[in-house]
């Protein structure tokens, strides 16, 4: 016979083979088809078996085409198998009372809790400046939480009052500031340093919560200066709210640093004009800072003669709060998924 021919026989052959799977009803019908054309004693398998009686010059072309025609069958015939097993197993799960025709469940997203949010964006601002971020025991020894810190024996702070007491030397930690002292006390100067985590006061009413969000930070080095620590925080502040947001240090007190100042922002609600939420003043207190008393750098066996540095430290809540309006802080931890999802 000649090559084309050949040829036609194949086409029909396959067309045929097609249309029998197309229509196969059943994984009977299709298994039949496919042995019919396939199987060992198969039109296609003996057209293969007869390939020899093809003049040798056609051989090649003929041979591709009937190659290609047996892998083509064999993938429909292995996809009608499929769709049978799969209405099967749908007839099956059908009798069962599974009803395909209601709409899917859509699982819920999830998002950043907002603590969470507002953390990350502040650490990232002072990453962007250079600190490493450093974390810490939140159950911890006295001497980290307190001593090392200058507090003094008697400071309120030390009262059972104010702060949670494993035992006479363990408290639950009430600001972030001694994984600094851990940081200072196993390396040496210069170091940029940003703690953020949780802290614990025994302190609860509408704006104060027992467990709450710090970030603090710090620098040391030769030759910090209060200036650094000013041009750090407007820095900070002009990312955080805008450049055109105003700033002023007000002087203050902490046993840990010398001098100290509180930072207050232009109110962000009234910018400045004046309302309940500043209580007239126009300005709100958002961070605390100073510069890191000596006798903390006596603690870690630095030489206050030869280093300087800064700290300063926020609370996160107080930051998330004054940002989406609200006014009690216990909605953070409540797992209302109403509140939470808005943010
Ligand atoms: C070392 C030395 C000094 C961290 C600092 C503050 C000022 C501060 C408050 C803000 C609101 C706590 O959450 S809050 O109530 N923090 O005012 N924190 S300076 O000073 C340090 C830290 C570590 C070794």
């Amino acid at each position: 016979m000649d090559g084309p021919g050949l040829q036609a026989d194949l086409k029909r052959l396959e067309e045929e083979g097609q249309a029998e799977l197309d229509a196969a009803k059943g994984e009977g019908q299709v298994q039949a088809a496919r042995t019919k054309y396939l199987g060992r004693k198969g039109l296609l398998t003996q057209f293969l078996r007869e390939m020899g009686k093809v003049p040798p010059d056609q051989r090649p072309a003929i041979g591709r085409m009937a190659n290609e025609i047996k892998a083509n069958l064999e993938e429909r015939a292995e996809k009608a198998l499929e769709k049978e097993r799969s209405r099967q197993k749908a007839e099956a799960l059908l009798k069962e009372g599974v009803d395909f025709s209601l709409p899917g469940r859509k699982p819920q997203r999830g998002s950043r809790h907002l603590i969470t949010q507002v953390t990350e964006e502040i650490v990232t601002i002072f990453e962007r400046l250079g600190f490493e971020v450093s974390e810490g025991p939140e159950v911890e020894l006295d001497y980290y939480n307190f001593e090392a810190l200058n507090f003094p024996k008697d400071h309120p702070a030390r009262d059972m009052q104010d702060t949670f007491y494993f035992s006479p030397n363990m408290v639950l930690r009430t600001h972030t500031s001694p994984v600094q002292v851990r940081v200072m006390e196993s390396r040496k100067p210069p170091l940029r340093i940003i703690a953020p985590g949780k802290v614990y006061r025994h302190d609860s009413d509408p704006t104060h919560s027992p467990m709450f969000h710090q970030v603090e930070g710090f620098v040391v080095d030769r030759e910090v200066t209060l200036a650094d620590l000013k041009g750090t925080l407007e820095f900070f502040v002009h990312q955080l709210y805008g450049p055109g947001v105003q700033m002023r240090f007000r002087p203050s007190f902490f046993p840990f640093t010398e001098p100290s100042a509180e930072v207050d922002i232009q109110c962000v609600i009234c910018r400045g004009e004046g309302c309940p939420v500043c209580k007239r003043s126009g300005w709100l207190e958002i961070l605390g800072s100073g510069m890191i008393d000596p006798e903390v750098f006596r603690f870690v066996g630095y030489d206050p003669e030869v280093y300087s540095g800064y700290a300063f430290g926020l609370g996160v809540e107080r930051i998330a709060m004054l940002r989406v309006g609200l006014n009690d802080i216990r909605l953070f931890y409540e797992n209302n998924f109403q509140f939470l999802k808005q943010f």
